[in-house]
C-alpha cells in the first residue's frame, strides 16, 4: 500500500521563528514606546501572532460537528470481481489506507460524546484509483425520504433558535413537533430511542451505508448493494442514566476510549459486510430499495463479510486531520455507483458545497488529509490557497501544445463511467407511492428487541417527550406510536398522563400544496420477517473482555494475593485494570508492596468502568467502609447492571451497600452478575456479558 503518512513538523530542538522564518528573540514582550508606554503598530511579530490567532477557528460542521478520528487500513478477504471492479476490493494482499471519523449529529463541536444521538461513521479509502468515501451512520436507516427535508430535520433538532437550548439533545419541542408531523421518520426514531444511540464505545458500533448503492463489474453488470461495518468487539451500549452521568464526569468519554485503545495497541476492527441484490430482484421486496427509511432484513439477504478494517494510528494533530477531513458520498471509484434514492441524490450536492464554506476554498482536496494517494491531473487552476504548482502553458482540453495532456482515460484504463441506467419518465416533483409504508419496519425493529431493550425504548420516549412542553405535540407523538406498537404507545402515554388516541392523517404533511392525499394512501406492508435477530444488541457477541475497564476498589492493606491473582487474570484476558482508592498517590498491599493508585473517588466514578472488583484485606475494607463514595460506587455499578465481584473481606463492602440485600435475597435475577469468592474465570465470563439487564426488572436502586 502507498502509506498515507502525512508530512508533520516537529518543533523539538528548533528556534522559534515568525511565519516568514525569522528567528524570534523575545516572544514574551511586545514592542513599546518605553517599558510602561503604548505598544507600537510597527511590532510585526505581535501583529502576526495575534492575527493568526484571531483567525484560528473555522466554521464547525453544520451537522456532525463533534467527532473523533483515526487512521488505519482495509483489506478485502477475497476478490469481489464477480460483483465489482473496484480496485480495492480485488486483491486480499493489498492494504488500502483509510481515515475514519466518528461523530454525533446534533451537538456543537464541544458537546458531550454521550448525547442520545445517531453516530456518524465516515470512511475515506485512499485507493490507487482515487479516494472513495463511505459516509454512513451507526443506524441503517434515515429520518426522511427526500433531501429537500434535511434542513427542516436539522433545524428542528438543533438548539431552538430563540434561546439556543438545549445543546446536543433531541428532547425538546421543535424536534418532536417535526417528527410528530413526519411519519416517515418513525423507523429511524425507533433506532434513535434505542440504546444504539448511547454506545459504550465507538469501537462497539455498527456502521451502515444506509442507501442502496450499486456495484458494477468489469463486464458492466450491475448489482444493488447495502454496506455494513460489523465491530469485532460486538455492539454494546450504556444505560441512559449512565450516559447522563458520563456526560458530566467525562464528556470526552468516546474520544478518550478510541484514542487510548489505539495507543495501547488494542486496535479497533470492523468487518466490511455487503448485502448484494441482483438487478432483477429490484422489485422483489415489500419495500422500495430506493427508500432510505428501509433496511433489508438479514434473514432475506444475508450479510457477506468481505473484508476487515483496522484502526491502528491516532492522528498527530486533531485540527489538521479530524477537523479538516472532508467527506463526500460523491467521492467514488470505478465499480461503485449511486442509485436514485432521493436522499442520496441531494447529498451529492450538499457535501462539496459545505466544504467550500467550512474549509474556505475549492482547493480543500489539497489539504494533506484529503489528498488522494495517486497524483491529481486536470485543468482546474488557482483559487484560494492553491498548493499545487502546475507547470506548462496549457490548462485546457483539448490542447495540442501539451500533446493533449492530461488525457482522458478509457474505461479499460480505469476511466470512470456512470452506470447507464435507462430513465423514461415525466419530470415531476413528487414522492414515490412505493415509499408510503411508514410503520412496518418500525414495528419489525421494535418486535426484534429483547425485553430490556424494549423497556429502554419506552423509557427514552418517556424522557424525551417528558421534556416537551407542548401537550399537543406529546399527544400527537403518542398517537403516532400506536401505529408501531400499542403496548409501547400506552406505556409512553401513561407516563405522560395521556391516553393514546387516533393518529393524524400522516400523508397530509408530506405532500405539496396541490397534491391529492387520496392518491397517496399510506400502505401497510406485511413484513417478510416478523423478527430479525441482527437488529437486537442482545444477540451481539459476548466472548471477549478485551479493553474492558475494570475498577479495583482498594486502600492500604488490600489483600496482596486477591489483588495480584485477579489483576493477572484480567490483564491476560486483555482487560484494563484501574485502582480506585480514597486518595491519589500509592497504597501498600498486605505484603507491603507499593501499588500505584489510578484515581481517587473524587476523580474516578463507576460510570466509566465496565465492572467492579473489591479484593479482600481487613484494613483496606475498613477504610473503604468509612468512605461513602465507595458504597455509592457499588450501588451505581449495580444500578447500571455491571458485573461486581468481591472476595474475602471485600464482601463486607458489598453487604454494606444496597447490593447486600440483593446478594442475600436468593433471587437469581437480582443476583445476576454478582460474584463472591470466585475464580477469576467466572468474573471474566461475567464481564464478557457486558450487562445484566435482567436486574432492572427488580426494585430499583437509588444511586
Ligand atoms: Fe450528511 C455530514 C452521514 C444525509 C448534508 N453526514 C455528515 C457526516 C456523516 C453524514 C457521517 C459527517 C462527515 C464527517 O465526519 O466529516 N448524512 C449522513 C447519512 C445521511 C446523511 C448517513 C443519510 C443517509 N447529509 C444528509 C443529507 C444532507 C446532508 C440528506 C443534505 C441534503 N452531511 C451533510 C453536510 C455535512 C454532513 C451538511 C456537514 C459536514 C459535512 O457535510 O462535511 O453536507
Amino acid at each position: 500500500m502507498k502509506k498515507k503518512k502525512l508530512d508533520t513538523t516537529s518543533d523539538q530542538g528548533e528556534f522559534m521563528t515568525t511565519n516568514q522564518g525569522l528567528k524570534i528573540n523575545d516572544d514574551t514582550n511586545s514592542l513599546k514606546a518605553g517599558a510602561r508606554g503604548p505598544s507600537l503598530l510597527e511590532d510585526f511579530i505581535l501583529r502576526e501572532k495575534i492575527t493568526h490567532f484571531d483567525h484560528e477557528r473555522i466554521p464547525e460542521r453544520i451537522v456532525h460537528a463533534r467527532g473523533s478520528g483515526a487512521h488505519g487500513y482495509f483489506q478485502v478477504y477475497k476478490s469481489m470481481a464477480e460483483y465489482t471492479k473496484a480496485g480495492f476490493l480485488q486483491d486480499p494482499s493489498v492494504k488500502t489506507p483509510v481515515f475514519v471519523r466518528f461523530s454525533t449529529v446534533a451537538g456543537f463541536r464541544g458537546s458531550t460524546d454521550l448525547a442520545r444521538d445517531i453516530r456518524g461513521f465516515s470512511v475515506k479509502f485512499y485507493t490507487e484509483e482515487g479516494n472513495y468515501d463511505l459516509v454512513g451512520n451507526n443506524v441503517p436507516v434515515f429520518f426522511i425520504q427526500d433531501a429537500i427535508k434535511f434542513p427542516d430535520l436539522i433545524h428542528s433538532v438543533k438548539p431552538e433558535p430563540d434561546n439556543e437550548i438545549p445543546q446536543a439533545a433531541s428532547a425538546h419541542d421543535s424536534f418532536w413537533d417535526f417528527i410528530s408531523l413526519t411519519p416517515e421518520s418513525m423507523h429511524t426514531i425507533m433506532w434513535a430511542m434505542s440504546d444504539r444511540a448511547i454506545p459504550r464505545s465507538l469501537r462497539m458500533i455498527e456502521g451502515f451505508g444506509v442507501h442502496t448503492f450499486r456495484f458494477i463489474n468489469a463486464k458492466g453488470k450491475s448489482f444493488f448493494v447495502k454496506f455494513h461495518w460489523k465491530p469485532l468487539l460486538g455492539v454494546h451500549s450504556v444505560a441512559w442514566d449512565e450516559a447522563l452521568k458520563i456526560s458530566g464526569k467525562d464528556p470526552d468519554f468516546h474520544r478518550r476510549d478510541l484514542h487510548d485503545a489505539i495507543e495501547s495497541g488494542a486496535f479497533p476492527e470492523w468487518e466490511f459486510g455487503v448485502q448484494i441484490i441482483p438487478q432483477e430482484d429490484e422489485h422483489k421486496f415489500g419495500f422500495d430499495l430506493l427508500d432510505p427509511t428501509k433496511l433489508i432484513p438479514e434473514e432475506l439477504v444475508p450479510v457477506q463479510r468481505i473484508g476487515k478494517m483496522v484502526l491502528d494510528r491516532n492522528p498527530d494533530n486533531f485540527f489538521a486531520e479530524v477537523e479538516q477531513v472532508a467527506f463526500h458520498p460523491g467521492h467514488l471509484v470505478p465499480g461503485i455507483d449511486f442509485t436514485n434514492d432521493p436522499l442520496l441524490q441531494g447529498r451529492l450536492f450538499s457535501y462539496t458545497d459545505t466544504q467550500l464554506s467550512r474549509l474556505g476554498s475549492p482547493n480543500f482536496h489539497e489539504i494533506p488529509i484529503n489528498r488522494s494517494v495517486n497524483t491529481v491531473h486536470n485543468n482546474q487552476r488557482d483559487g484560494h490557497m492553491r498548493q499545487q504548482i502546475n507547470v506548462g502553458k496549457s490548462s485546457y482540453h483539448p490542447n495540442s501544445i501539451a500533446d493533449g495532456s492530461p488525457a482522458q482515460a478509457k474505461i479499460a484504463e480505469g476511466g470512470f463511467s456512470s452506470y447507464e441506467e435507462r430513465i423514461d419518465a415525466h419530470k415531476v416533483r413528487a414522492r414515490s407511492k412505493s415509499f408510503m409504508d411508514f410503520f412496518s419496519q418500525a414495528t419489525l425493529f421494535y418486535n426484534s428487541q429483547s425485553e430490556p431493550e424494549q423497556n429502554h425504548i419506552a423509557d427514552a420516549f418517556k424522557f424525551e417527550l417528558g421534556k416537551v412542553e407542548s401537550v399537543e405535540i406529546r399527544q400527537r407523538m403518542v398517537n403516532l406510536l400506536t401505529q408501531v406498537s400499542i403496548p409501547l404507545a400506552n406505556a409512553v402515554a401513561e407516563s405522560l398522563g395521556l391516553k393514546a388516541g387516533k393518529p393524524i392523517e400522516p400523508i397530509n404533511h408530506i405532500l405539496g400544496a396541490d397534491a391529492n392525499p387520496a392518491d397517496y394512501k399510506p400502505i401497510k406492508v406485511k413484513s417478510e420477517v416478523e423478527k430479525s435477530s441482527a437488529l437486537s444488541m442482545a444477540n451481539a457477541s459476548k466472548d471477549s473482555i478485551k479493553t474492558r475497564q475494570i475498577a479495583f476498589l482498594a486502600a492500604d492493606g488490600v489483600d496482596a494475593s486477591d489483588f495480584g491473582n485477579m489483576k493477572k487474570a484480567l490483564l491476560a484476558a486483555g482487560a484494563v485494570v484501574k485502582v480506585v482508592a480514597p486518595k491519589n498517590g500509592t497504597l501498600k498491599d498486605s505484603a507491603s508492596k507499593e501499588i500505584k493508585i489510578d484515581m481517587s473517588f473524587l476523580t474516578g466514578t463507576s460510570v466509566v468502568f465496565d465492572a467492579i472488583y473489591v479484593p479482600g484485606g481487613e484494613k483496606s475494607i475498613k477504610a473503604l467502609l468509612s468512605e461513602p463514595d465507595a458504597i455509592h460506587f457499588i450501588n451505581e455499578a449495580y444500578k447500571h447492571c455491571k458485573a461486581i465481584a468481591a472476595t474475602g473481606k471485600g464482601i463486607e463492602l458489598i453487604n454494606q451497600s444496597y447490593v447486600g440485600a440483593k446478594l442475600k435475597s436468593g433471587d437469581a435475577d437480582a443476583k445476576a452478575g454478582l460474584l463472591t469468592d470466585l475464580k477469576p474465570e467466572a468474573f471474566i465470563k461475567a464481564i464478557a456479558q457486558h450487562r445484566f439487564w435482567i436486574r432492572e426488572k427488580k426494585d430499583k436502586i437509588p444511586a
